[in-house]
Parts: structure tokens; C-alpha cells; sequence
């Protein structure tokens, strides 16, 4: 069964198998000095523009995070995302590590969110995924908990396992659940692109269910960051990976996106690769 989450007049479907789903990252203060001045004086004009140029440029989700020191994150996630729905009907990834933040904005939503995240932490996953059932949204899990992020693949994997079978216990679908197999900086740690794609081929084969990382997490502190993430981009989604965060205004990475999921075999016959280079600018 695939992952479905919604907006107005609009269903986004993903899962193992088919075409890969772009979730906008660029609505997040983090590392953009002038978006977090903004929001520190409720100015909702970045936003605004973001959210527009990301559904121009192809993003399927657009996620929303509002989190920096000196912004009311509860009642600045709301406005955002009431901004958002002004520009664009796409579905919503609420973005924030603060659960109130999160309770309120899909209070706010009218349609079915995609939440990011819940992790491995008791303290998370006994607020966060009441949140989720509740409010009928689908969940972003970080295989991670109070230890940390776990180096090794099999680790991942049963901190997703435990999550998947307490959300379950809930009422909560399998399909509901997007789990995100940790994209890291590769310059810190050789292995680290390895373990990353390895998880995201067992969560495909043997959970089965969506999955999402930031893809431009691995090429920090490289040169030619875009190259690196179109890279890592196109043997991810040859591995499985189903819905990744990134940023469509990277040149090139819509086409990078849809050239991935034909030679895949997750676009019979290349029509979505036809249609994005007939649609490509230049
Ligand atoms: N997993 C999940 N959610 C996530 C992440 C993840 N959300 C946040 C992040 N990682 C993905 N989003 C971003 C947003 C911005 C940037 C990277 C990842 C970024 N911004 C530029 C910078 O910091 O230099 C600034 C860009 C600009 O000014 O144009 O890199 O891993 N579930």
C-alpha cells in the first residue's frame, strides 16, 4: 500500500516501486541568516516566495519548518503554513521538534499532513504518535534515539521496528510511516554513505515501507555540493528510496530525479523523464 498525504484538490502517493515524491526543503531557517530575521519579525514574504518557486520547480510535498532561536515556532508554524496554502495546493510536511508546534498545526491543516518526525525516544514516541493517529497524518521516523544516531545498519533497523510496532499498536497504518534512513556528512565518515544505502534497501525489501533522508546532508562541507547531491540522489533511488528532502531549485536535480527513477525501472517507459526535459527551461 502506498503512502498517500494531501492538500487542496491534491493527493500525493508514494512508495516502494513508484516514481520518487520531492519534498521542497528550502522553508527552513536553518543556515539562511535573512528567512530566520524574518520570521523573528513575523514577515511571512520568504515563505511566501519559497513555497511558490519550490511547486513551480516540481516539489510534490512542501516542507515547513520555522524553527530559530527568537521565533515563536507554536504560533509562527500556523501562519506559515496558512501562507503556504495561500500559494500553492501541495500537501505540507510539518517540520519542528517541538510537539506543541506540531499539535497545532495539524489543527490547522484541513488536509492529510505528512509530520516530520517522531524518533526512537520514548518521550517522543509517546507524544508524537497519539499526535498522528489523532489528527489521521502520515510520520516521518528517525531511527535514532537518547544514544544517538547508531552507525551500523542493523541498529536502524530495530529502532524502526520498534517504532513501526508501537505505532501499529496504535492504530496507526504501515503505510503511514516514511522512515528516514539518516543521510550524513560523507566527509566525516567514509562508511557513512554505505550504511545509509544499505538501510534504505532493507527498509525497502523487508518492512516495505516509504522512506525519505535531507539529501544534501552528505556533501557538507565539500566543494560542488549540488554535484554530490545529485549523485548521491540517483543511487538512493536506485536502492529504494521513495521521497527525498531536498532542494528543487538545484539546477539540474529535477531532471537528475526523473533519469533516476527511469533507468530504475520506476517510470515505465520514461514518460515522467520525457515530460521534465521537454519542460526543462534551458
Ligand atoms: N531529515 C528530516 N527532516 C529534515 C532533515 C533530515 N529537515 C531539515 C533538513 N534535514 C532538511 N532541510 C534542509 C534545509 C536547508 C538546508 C539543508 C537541509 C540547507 N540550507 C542552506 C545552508 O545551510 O547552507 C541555505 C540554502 C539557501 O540559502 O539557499 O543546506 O535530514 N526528516
Amino acid at each position: 500500500m502506498p503512502t498517500i498525504i494531501t492538500g487542496k484538490n491534491c493527493e500525493v502517493k508514494f512508495g516502494p516501486g513508484l516514481p520518487t515524491v520531492i519534498i521542497g526543503e528550502r522553508i527552513n531557517p536553518t543556515g539562511r541568516k535573512k528567512l530566520a530575521e524574518e520570521l523573528k519579525k513575523g514577515n511571512l514574504e520568504i515563505v511566501e516566495e519559497d513555497a511558490r518557486k519550490q511547486a513551480e520547480a516540481g516539489a510534490d510535498i512542501i516542507d515547513v519548518n520555522v524553527g530559530a532561536a527568537g521565533v515563536n515556532e507554536v504560533e509562527m508554524l500556523v501562519k506559515a503554513i496558512g501562507k503556504v496554502m495561500e500559494v500553492t495546493d501541495k500537501p505540507i510536511c510539518i517540520d519542528s521538534s517541538n510537539p506543541e508546534a506540531i499539535k497545532k498545526a495539524v489543527e490547522a491543516y484541513p488536509y492529510k499532513a505528512l509530520i516530520n518526525s517522531v524518533n526512537g525516544e520514548e518521550k517522543s514516541i509517546e507524544t508524537i504518535l497519539p499526535i498522528v493517529k489523532e489528527s489521521g497524518s502520515a510520520v516521518i521516523c528517525l531511527p535514532m534515539d537518547k544514544k544517538g544516531i547508531p552507525g551500523s545498519v542493523d541498529e536502524r533497523l530495530n529502532i524502526t521496528s520498534k517504532i513501526i510496532q508501537k505505532a501499529e499498536s496504535l492504530g496507526i497504518k504501515k503505510e503511514d510511516i516514511v522512515v528516514d534512513c539518516l543521510a550524513m556528512a560523507a566527509a566525516t565518515d567514509p562508511s557513512s554513505v554505505r550504511v545509509t544505502l544499505e538501510t534504505i534497501k532493507k527498509v525497502t525489501d523487508e518492512i516495505g515501507v516509504s522512506t525519505t533522508l535531507g539529501a544534501s546532508n552528505v556533501s557538507f562541507g565539500m566543494p560542488d555540493r549540488p554535484l554530490l547531491n545529485i549523485l548521491f540522489l540517483s543511487m538512493a533511488i536506485l536502492n529504494g528510496l521513495t521521497s527525498p528532502i531536498l532542494d528543487p531549485l538545484t539546477d539540474g536535480i529535477l531532471e537528475a530525479v526523473r533519469g533516476a527513477d527511469f533507468l530504475a525501472g520506476r517510470d515505465p517507459y520514461g514518460m515522467n523523464y520525457i515530460t521534465a526535459q521537454r519542460n526543462r527551461v534551458r
